[in-house]
Order: C-alpha cells, then structure tokens, then sequence
C-alpha cells in the first residue's frame, strides 16, 4: 500500500471536514425535521445546507484553490486551475436521517480530470468512517477493507434504491421483484454512499440504483474498487442522473447481465 503524502493531505483534510460536518448533524438531531423544502418522495432539509457550508468552509481554508461542488450548492469555489474538484454529499441518506433511522453519512471526495483520488464516507451514527487513497487501499475505522468471496448471484446480498423519476423505465419495484428472485435476498437501506461501502467491507455483495448523483457515489466508488470490488456506470441519464452498480467483482458480469436483460437494455 504505497504512500503518497499529497494523497494523505487531502484526505486528512476529508476526514476532518467530514467529522465537523456529521458532528453538527449529529449533534442538531433534535432539528432533523427542519426542511428547507419538501418532495412526493424526499426532503432538503436546513441542516443539509449547514452541514455542506462546514464542509466547504474546513476545505476552502485548506485547500483555496480547489473547487467544490456539492449535493446542495454547485458552488465553484476557489480556481479550478489547480484541477482538483472536491465533489459533496453533507447528508447521503437524508429522509434517513429526518425520521431517525442511523443509516446516513457524510461523502467527501477529491477528483482531478474525473478520477476519485481520495474519498471519506463518515456515518456518525453509527460510529465508522471509511476511506481509501487512490492506489493506497481502503478502510473502515483503520481497518483493511476487502470485498466478499461470494461468487454466486443466489447466494449474494444485494442492495439497491428505488429511482423516483423511472420515466418509460420499468417500474423500479418490478424491476427490484423481477431481479430479486435471482439473488439470496435484495434490501433497500436508503443511502447509496453507505450501501456501497458495505459491499467494500464485503457485508453485501453488490450495489445497483438508478437515478443517484455523483455526489451520492464519487467517494464510495473509490473505496469499493481499492477494497478489491468493481463499479460501473451503466448509463448516463438526464439532469445529471446515473444508472450505476457495483459489486465484489465475482458476481459482477451475472448480476450486470441479468439488470440490463431485465431493464432490456442490452
Ligand atoms: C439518497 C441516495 C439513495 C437514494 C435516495 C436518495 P440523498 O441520496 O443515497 O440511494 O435511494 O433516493 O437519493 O438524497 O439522501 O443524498
């Protein structure tokens, strides 16, 4: 696992703005429910908007000639001279997080010309923080991460999200029923960025969601492949929507077939 010190800079620097940031969340619980604004199937809640200006604010005084783009504001800050673009979630999992429930987390990353150099995903609630360094491995509270041996699609743990704008697509629960029955069993945690990073810890075995952001999966992508897994982005679709999966890499060419034979897509 090599060392890089530059590497190692900026993720100090994700670590530390995303403790700050899941620190306030957690610690403004109480406030959970203050929404800036309200969707059929989602929120924009006050403390996503805190939480993303923390963020911003630890990594511009670090780091003043990166850019930042976030979840809750696309804000371009500082030069892009430099080529490096923070890339933010502040809550990933946020109707989670409104009604209490411990799976949300904190996403940070840094990507130069689209590659994820270093990414953090922090859940304060539940008490872990991953990481990887490109090149440089990944981990989960210090420890190695590595993906499952699980090489059959019936024996694997999937998870996935329902997309709340499927368009002509299939309906995302027929789709979740029609894929469901080929694998042990398909869950549905509600925060792309953690489900990604329990495949990394080989809790799960593979990911798939359309309709995320690359806020939602520009970090966690990173731990998955440094933790030995696979991840694609299968389509882009509108207004910046992905159609994305991963998985521990031995059931990736199954799984990927029978989505897109499914979706019909192939
Ligand atoms: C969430 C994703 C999740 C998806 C939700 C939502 P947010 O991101 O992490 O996978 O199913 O609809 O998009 O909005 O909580 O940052």
């Amino acid at each position: 696992m090599k060392d890089d010190p530059f590497l190692n800079t900026l993720l100090e620097g994700a670590i530390a703005a995303a403790r700050l940031a899941g620190h306030h969340a957690l610690a403004n619980f109480a406030r959970r429910q203050e929404a800036v604004s309200r969707y059929a199937h989602d929120v924009k809640l006050k403390l996503d908007e805190e939480c993303q200006q923390i963020i911003q604010a630890e990594l511009a005084t670090r780091f003043p000639d990166h850019a930042i783009v976030g979840e809750e504001d696309a804000t371009i800050g500082g030069r892009l001279g430099t080529g490096i673009e923070w890339v933010v979630d502040p809550i990933d999992g946020t109707v989670n997080f409104s009604h209490g429930l411990p799976f949300w987390c904190c996403s940070i990353a840094a990507l130069q010309k689209g590659k994820t150099l270093v990414g953090v995903v922090y859940a304060p609630a539940l008490d872990v923080c991953y990481t990887a360094r490109l090149g440089g491995g990944a981990t989960c509270n210090g420890e190695t991460l590595h993906v499952s041996p699980i090489a059959e699609l019936s024996q694997s743990m999937v998870l996935t999200g329902l997309d709340k704008n499927p368009g002509k697509d299939l309906p995302p629960l027929a789709l979740f029923q029609a894929t469901s029955q080929h694998v042990q069993k398909a869950r549905i945690l509600g925060s792309a960025a953690l489900d990604l990073c329990r495949v990394a810890h080989g809790q799960a075995d593979a990911y798939f969601e359309t309709g995320i952001y690359i806020w939602d999966i520009a970090a966690a992508r990173l731990i998955i492949t440094e933790a030995g897994g696979q991840e694609e982005i299968l389509e882009r679709l509108d207004q910046g929507r992905l159609r994305f999966m991963a998985s521990n890499g031995l059931i990736h060419a199954a799984y990927k077939t029978l989505l897109l034979d499914t979706l019909q897509k192939r």
